[in-house]
């Protein structure tokens, strides 16, 4: 006996939430079905990553003689390509591209919103089978249609953020995304080539057992972020009050643990890199939007919010502290009080 149901697809939940915008003419909707659609073009490629010898390795070609791409080169021509056909995106800021893609076609000019994108975050962990991430996050745009975008559309900060979301390569592949009404996960199902929701408005956690950063550049933290991280070891020999240490090195895994279990994310400065790792435009942006719809937070280090960070540059860095909300008081806390 099979059962009759099966739970609403990506497009018809995202065209159902159009109906609580009674302004919105479809445009917002029709540029995420284009980002479900970039995504599983993605996924199904991700998935073949293994089968390096059929495919062939990246710079040679394959058994077809066709040049074979590295997989955050073809994550981002996939999503560019997609994107700029969909008649509403006028640019794209991208980690793999040095300065905004424009597109020649006109009606792509006319293109209401901007994207900024981490085709493939993680990507270096592709070899070694662990999970990666494409990271996104979208703006209106504020000069006038049919003209190029420039920097004025894409240095906006993340508050101004109409979408945001992440695609997660994982044991599962899930695109997790937010307009503003609470964050929603959807879960690709490869039998019907869906993205089929399966976490409705999810809930961070106010408080975890889990903490993830690098620990291999603790001698370069502050002290305040050192005692946080001390403290996150327990009090005692016993163990009693230690929290789990989980950092996988994938931004989109660690930080999508945390969103469904509890925790926080931590990208300080560094001796090496001063002013943090990670990019404010699509990395930090995106996920401070998803912390914060969730309940969580996502701060700077230094009391700011992420999302009302004002961007200077497409590629600008941002120490980063992101998830359950009491964790990421309480390091802040200790920043404050140490240094
Ligand atoms: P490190 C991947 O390169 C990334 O941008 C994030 O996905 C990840 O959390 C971080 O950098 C890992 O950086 O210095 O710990 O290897």
């Amino acid at each position: 006996m099979t059962s009759n149901y099966h739970p609403p697809t990506l497009s018809e939940f995202i065209n159902e939430q159009q109906t609580a915008f009674p302004f919105a003419k479809g445009d917002l909707t029709r540029l995420l079905n284009h980002i479900g659609v970039a995504s599983k073009l993605v996924n199904r490629e991700v998935r073949a990553a293994g089968l390096v010898d059929i495919l062939g390795k990246a710079g040679k070609s394959n058994i077809q003689g066709e040049d074979v791409m590295k997989l955050d080169e073809f994550a981002n021509h996939k999503f560019i390509k997609v994107l700029s056909s969909s008649g509403e995106v006028c640019g794209i800021a991208s980690e793999e591209n040095h300065d905004i893609i424009t597109f020649d076609k006109s009606f792509a000019k006319e293109g209401k919103y901007v994207v900024c994108i981490d085709p493939l975050d993680g990507s270096s962990n592709i070899d070694v089978n662990v999970s990666i991430g494409t990271i996104f996050s979208i703006y209106r745009r504020v000069t006038d249609p049919g003209t190029d975008p420039d920097e004025r559309d894409i240095l906006q900060p993340g508050n101004k953020q109409v979408a945001a979301g992440y695609v997660i390569y994982g044991s599962s592949t899930m695109l997790v995304y937010t307009t503003g009404l609470g964050v929603t996960g959807f879960t690709y199902d490869p039998s019907i080539g869906e993205f089929c929701l399966s976490h409705y408005k999810i809930d961070m956690p106010d408080d975890g057992n889990i903490y993830s950063v690098n620990e291999g550049y603790y001698r370069q933290f502050s002290p305040g972020i050192r005692e946080y991280i001390d403290r996150c070891k327990g009090s005692d020999e016993t163990g009693g009050d230690a929290l789990s240490a989980r950092y996988i090195g994938s931004l989109v895994a660690d930080f999508h643990r945390n969103l469904m279990k509890g925790g926080i994310y931590m990208y300080p400065s560094t001796a090496q890199q001063p002013g943090g790792k990670l990019r404010l435009l699509y990395e930090c942006n995106p996920i401070a939007f998803l912390a914060e719809q969730s309940g969580g937070l996502a701060t700077d280090g230094k009391g700011r919010r992420i999302i009302d960070l004002v961007p200077e540059a497409i590629h600008q860095r941002t120490p980063f502290f992101a998830g359950s909300k009491k964790m990421v008081k309480e390091v802040e806390a200790m920043i404050r009080s140490y240094g």
